[in-house]
């Protein structure tokens, strides 16, 4: 079995859907992840412990997402120096400008790689992930090209009505 380089963590069951789009991005460029559940607010030992042993454990990259008052990632930030990809998830009273607000405004020393709110920031997480992982492992990267390209040639050069 591939070893697993990435950590998925987020904050709550009802972030999964969100955070499965970067789940998704992996799995379709053949990168092996984990996916936890660790509340920086309900589960504070659970995300001291993950970032304790997170290098020690061969992790390359952690995606956290969270919403609301979203300290997950920053506060995995400060316990570990695996990179730590920030995802807001997107928040009913404010829509994610909260979690997004609370993510990416890191004081120095404590960097998060924060992504847009919701999915298609989750997704962009999967690829950033992706592209770390890349610059160590050429046929990831070879993958990584053949997605982007993919993606280029889906896009038609004129707009069609309907
Ligand atoms: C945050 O509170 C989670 O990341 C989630 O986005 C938000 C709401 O959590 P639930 O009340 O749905 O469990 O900690």
């Amino acid at each position: 079995m591939a070893e697993i380089t990435v950590g998925i963590i987020m904050g709550s069951q009802s972030d999964w859907a969100t955070m499965k789009k970067a789940a998704d991005i992996l799995d379709e460029l053949g990168v092996a992840y984990e996916a936890k559940i660790v509340s920086a607010h309900r589960t504070p030992d659970r995300l001291w412990e993950y970032g304790k042993t997170a290098a020690d454990r061969g992790l390359k990259a952690i995606i956290a997402g969270a919403g609301g008052a979203a300290h997950l990632p920053g506060m995995m930030a400060s316990k570990t120096r695996v990179p730590v990809i920030g995802v807001p998830v997107q928040t009913r009273a404010l829509s994610g400008v909260d979690s997004l607000y609370s993510i990416v405004q890191m004081p120095k020393g404590f960097p998060v790689a924060t992504m847009a709110i919701g999915e298609a920031g989750a997704a962009n997480a999967g690829l950033m992930a992706a592209a770390i992982l890349a610059s160590g492992d050429a046929a990831l990267a070879d993958r990584l090209d053949a997605w982007r390209a993919a993606l280029s040639a889906s896009i038609p050069e004129e707009p069609q009505d309907g």
